[in-house]
């Protein structure tokens, strides 16, 4: 299909429809067909990054490390000893990455903030130079008529704070520097996420040990630094309202479990709302409700989380909207069992991405929406990350042709648009990712852009998929 015009395509619809007798609907050759995919006025297409995969530039300006920047530098946790020293060189280039957006016709960018460049000691003294920096992004951003959303922590906690996420104090050195960064940005930036993805700055940092700061603590601790984490997302919107120069919206990125009914009926269906609340119960659902439900607080017993009084009222902050990161689908069915449903674990030959835990379900975007709308209500939603790895590969005439992620994008569009269609408050889609990126524990051997970053020249190339998504902001509907 990629090498034959969309011309030559419908000549060559409307002869095989001739001889099949079927009719085809009228449309000019040449012209693009209307899409019965088409989104709602308003939505808003952008594109996700975050500081540590992008900026590169660890030194620059009063920037002191994160614990990613010592994880990394550690022998043996990253891919071929990969780190986030130089990347994407964003910190100079931004100018360049927003101009990309400006090319896709993006309406919207999210990024993040690193907290090691406002604050290096992660609480004291500000850094004017590292605010600095992000006034630029915003303006850059603003003179180009894209708004921006942004994240205040996607893990790259100052290493100079002790005991790191082990510690409340963490969280309240969050809203401090939350509340920092809001005065200075809310004039411009109407826009933010507290965190990114609650369960891997916790439980893959401090449980299970495979991302930073590696540790693997036992079921009490790490429960408690989930706490601490969910603590730091509620005084985080607490401090961001409280120090708005003007109207925001506050919300979080989470990557709630996306459970999907393996087989659409009533029983299967309830049973993945009820996993959606209790597969999720520290993070989103503790969020959402402003407890820890019975379950999960059964299930830990003497390991459950330490609550000091005020820090579920906190958890529960009422928010703007949601943000869901969504990859890939995790199968229930319903059962007889207490829990009334069990995991389907996908099979060997289940198809997924570059990443192999990538799965292509697309009916995930569709379900993640579908059961957080129905089981809380919030006000509104957006996809804050969808996206995939692959394996990029120049043409010999030079082009990069992404058709599996394109195939991949194409499908979960697709199963959003059943969401906005049934009603659903979504507002907005950002595709994970502008740009080939540093890909933490994978450094640079997992490519999620939709622009090829050549990571010894930081020369950026448009893969097929930005055409393609230039295509999809052009329409509003999936093409
Ligand atoms: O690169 C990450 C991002 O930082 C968080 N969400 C998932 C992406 C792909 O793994």
């Amino acid at each position: 299909m990629s090498n034959i015009t969309r011309r030559q395509f419908g000549k060559a619809a409307a002869a095989a429809a001739a001889l099949s007798g079927v009719s085809l609907p009228q449309i000019a050759f040449g012209q693009t067909p209307a899409s019965d995919l088409a989104y709602p006025t308003g939505f808003l297409w952008g594109c996700a990054t975050a500081a540590y995969q992008i900026e590169g530039a660890v030194h620059a300006d009063g920037r002191k490390p994160s614990i990613w920047d010592i994880f990394a530098h550690t022998p043996g946790k990253t891919y071929h000893g990969e780190t986030g020293d130089v990347a994407d060189d964003s910190y100079h280039l931004y100018k360049e990455d927003i101009a990309l957006l400006h090319n896709l016709g993006a309406q919207t960018y999210r990024f993040s903030i690193a907290w090691p460049r406002i604050f290096p000691d992660g609480a004291g003294q500000p850094n004017p130079q590292g605010l600095d920096y992000y006034q630029r992004v915003v303006d850059e951003l603003l003179a180009h008529n894209i708004t921006p959303y942004v994240t205040l922590f996607h893990w790259d906690l100052p290493a100079a704070l002790p005991g790191g996420w082990q510690s409340r104090d963490t969280a309240k050195a969050f809203a401090d520097y939350a509340a920092y960064v809001t005065r200075h940005l809310s004039d411009r930036v109407h826009h933010f996420m507290t965190t990114n993805e609650i369960v891997c700055f916790t439980d893959l940092g401090y449980l299970t040990g495979r991302f930073a700061p590696g540790l693997k603590l036992p079921r009490a601790q790490a429960n408690q630094v989930r706490h601490h984490g969910v603590l730091a997302h509620g005084l985080g919107v607490q401090a961001i309202r409280a120090n708005a120069r003007g109207p925001v919206q506050v919300g979080l990125a989470e990557n709630p479990t996306d459970f999907v009914p393996v087989i659409e009926t009533p029983e299967h269906i309830q049973a993945s709302r009820r996993a959606m609340r209790e597969g999720n119960a520290p993070f989103l659902t503790a969020i959402m409700e402003g407890r820890y439900i019975e379950s999960y607080l059964e299930r830990e017993g003497k390991n459950a989380p330490r609550v000091e009084p005020g820090d579920m009222k906190a958890i529960g902050s009422k928010l703007d909207f949601v943000g869901l990161n969504v990859y890939t689908p995790t199968y229930v069915r319903a059962d007889s069992s207490p829990q009334g449903y069990a995991v389907v674990q996908p099979q060997a030959s289940f198809p997924h991405m570059a990443s192999d835990w990538i799965h292509v379900g697309p009916e995930s975007i569709y379900w993640a929406v579908h059961n957080v709308c129905e089981l809380w209500h919030p006000q509104a939603v957006y996809i804050t990350e969808n996206g995939c790895s692959a394996d990029d590969v120049f043409r010999p005439d030079g082009r990069i042709e992404d058709t599996d992620r394109i195939m991949y994008l194409r499908n979960y569009l697709s199963q959003l648009h059943r969401a906005t269609s049934e009603g659903y408050p979504v507002k907005g889609y950002f595709l994970w990712s502008l740009l080939d990126n540093f890909e933490w524990l994978d450094g640079y051997s997992k490519r999620f852009g939709i622009h090829y970053v050549d990571f010894k020249t930081e020369k950026r190339t448009p893969k097929l998929s930005a055409e393609w998504y230039r295509e999809v902001i052009a329409h509003n509907a999936v093409v």
